[in-house]
């Protein structure tokens, strides 16, 4: 037994056994103890101060995207808590392990409604279709070590996820002599031998295959293993919707993205594949663009689906075989697959799949700004273990169409974007990657609308000294005066009625940016862009560069007046 020491303490001795250095929060009453405990091992964890819970979870859902570990995110009570709600349901949707730690009411006073009293289990409360894996509360400080430990668990074992834990204010100012358990080794599923001969002999008979691959839990040696796998059967490979850093996008065996404004020659292709294999990638909405490339509950295709869950294998659609295995289970036991008889024969179908994609990559010319060649232009001049962020919106599609991710079997996760489609990420996840790598360089692209959800975080990453060594950290705002994904819709089933998607009164982006110490820029044709990012490479601390562009651009393939006009003559000829 050690020493007896505030349970506040201990937690915080927990975590840094667990191999946490570094947690997001914004402080509460609730919890002193436990920011008394950062205070006793400043040495070896520190506290990041956010300036919203929203940001404080997002960032720390984005140290689990980027590590594999487990992001620890610690808020206050109600209203601290349910402004981390939305970085929780982000490790849902995306299968991110994390940690939410939450400070509440003392035992004496629970179930009175008392001051910023809330019932997490019911807010929270853990199912398929949620916000956490598992939630509960502390009610003994002795038995903190386990209750951390089997969050760790539960975090990472088969589909990542967050959990939540509860803490009672008494609980963690009582005193504790528990020891720390050791850092959690967490269990990996490996697939069935027998599941193993089905795929091949399914790979054997297949004419036309496709790999989709994503989802969380890769490693870079997993990666790599898929990769033997792909070349050794030479199968082309998509990837799932915001994973697209799974396989490295310069391999010839590469086809593209597999997700909100896929190629349509890729879309064409997973229809008529007659075998997919899904490894490690949830079949979601945004995967099978709204569930049609794949027919629900019977794809037209041969499907086999290798997943970590096992809620999520047939949740929506009857595949021929389901393996529940987790992805480096996958990667090892795929790569180690006897090699086919002979050279498959779908070279040609796999070799056209990669030149659809780089067909794809090609953009017509656009004036004043052109987007295309922006996300070129930063990916040109930006180190190769840059790591891309951003939230929601269209401004987002640029990026994924033209960005080559180089794949995380070389520098591990490369790409932090919220399949759940959360406004608000990308700022936050760019602050937390410039503070857990501070040597790499970390771009953010935002909407105005997305930016002005968490900008509050420049505060935050100046406060902390992010983008201010060797990795630079530069945050990129399209400003197009509206919410223009929303707008977009609103034109396809609205024509010319705009209500509510205007932004109107934004603000001046550089200089709100200059006002949170950081440097600013402001560009409005092609030309201006690439002195303007070359300046913020060579910045002594972080840059944010205002693009404005005109709103009626709507994305990479149309503008909105395009879509009015076929709306409007879609209408009249019915
Ligand atoms: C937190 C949150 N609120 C609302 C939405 C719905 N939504 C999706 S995209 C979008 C507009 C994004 O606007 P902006 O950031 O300006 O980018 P743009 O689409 O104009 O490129 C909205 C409101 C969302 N995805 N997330």
């Amino acid at each position: 037994m050690n020493q007896p020491r505030l349970a506040g303490h201990a937690l915080v001795e927990t975590l840094i056994a667990q191999g946490i250095d570094t947690v997001f929060g914004v402080p509460g009453e609730s919890y002193l103890a436990v920011l008394d405990g950062f205070h006793e091992h400043a040495d070896r964890i520190r506290f990041i101060a956010c300036r919203h819970e929203g940001g404080a979870s997002f960032m720390a859902e984005a140290q689990g995207k980027l590590t594999g570990w487990p992001g620890v995110c610690l808020v206050t009570r109600g209203p601290g808590a349910s402004n981390a709600a939305i970085g929780l349901h982000t490790a849902f949707q995306d299968s991110t392990p994390m940690v939410l730690f939450i400070g509440q009411v003392a035992s004496d006073q629970r179930d009175r409604e008392s001051f910023q009293e809330l019932d997490y289990r019911q807010v929270f409360g853990p199912g398929t279709l949620g916000m956490a894996k598992w939630v509960a509360e502390v009610q003994h400080a002795d038995r903190l070590p386990e209750y951390v430990a089997r969050a760790f668990h539960t975090a990472l074992q088969g589909r990542p996820g967050p959990v939540v834990l509860v803490l009672p204010e008494d609980m963690l100012t009582s005193r504790t002599a528990a020891p720390v358990l050791p850092r959690v080794v967490p269990s990996r599923a490996w697939p069935a031998p027998g599941a193993l001969r089905q795929l091949r002999a399914m790979l054997v008979q297949a004419e036309r295959p496709l790999a989709i691959v994503g989802g969380s839990g890769w490693s870079a040696e997993s990666a790599r293993a898929l990769q033997r796998f792909a070349e050794a059967w030479q199968l082309p490979i998509g990837c799932g919707f915001r994973f697209q850093d799974t396989f490295d996008n310069r391999h010839a065996l590469y086809a593209g993205d597999v997700g909100i404004g896929i190629n349509p020659k890729l879309a064409a292709r997973v229809r008529d594949a007659d075998l997919i294999v899904a490894i490690g990638v949830r079949l979601g909405e945004m995967t099978t663009a709204g569930y049609s490339l794949l027919a629900v509950p019977r794809p037209v295709q041969k499907l086999v689906h290798l997943h970590a869950s096992a809620e999520e294998l047939g949740r929506v659609y009857a595949a021929d075989l389901l393996i529940e295995c987790s992805v480096q289970g996958a990667g090892q036991a795929l790569a180690a697959l006897e090699p086919p008889p002979a050279a498959p024969r779908w070279v040609d179908w796999t070799a056209s799949a990669h030149a659809d994609y780089e067909a794809n990559h090609l953009a017509p010319a656009v004036a004043p700004l052109d987007m295309a060649q922006v996300i070129k232009t930063v990916q040109r001049l930006a180190p190769a273990d840059t790591v891309y962020t951003n939230g929601a919106g269209n401004f987002s599609a640029w990026l994924h169409r033209y960005t080559r991710y180089f794949g995380l079997q070389h520098h591990g996760r490369t790409q932090l974007a919220p399949t759940s489609g959360a406004m608000g990420y990308g700022v936050p996840a760019a602050v937390a990657a410039a503070l857990l790598y501070p040597e790499r360089t970390v771009v953010n692209i935002a909407g105005d609308g997305d930016f002005l959800m968490t900008g509050q975080e420049l505060a935050t990453a100046r406060a902390h000294g992010a983008g201010a060594g060797a990795g630079k950290l530069i945050s990129i705002v399209v400003d197009n005066g509206t919410l223009g994904t929303i707008r977009m819709h609103q034109e396809r089933e609205y024509p010319g009625r705009v209500s509510g998607s205007e932004l109107r009164a934004n603000p001046d982006f550089a200089a709100l940016a200059r006002a949170y110490g950081w440097h600013a820029a402001q560009v409005a044709v092609t030309d201006q862009f690439e002195s303007a990012f070359a300046a913020a490479l060579a910045a002594d601390g972080p840059t944010l560069i205002h693009l404005k562009l005109d709103s009626d651009v709507s994305t990479p393939r149309t503008t909105l007046a395009a879509l009015r006009a076929a709306a409007l003559k879609a209408r009249a000829g019915s």
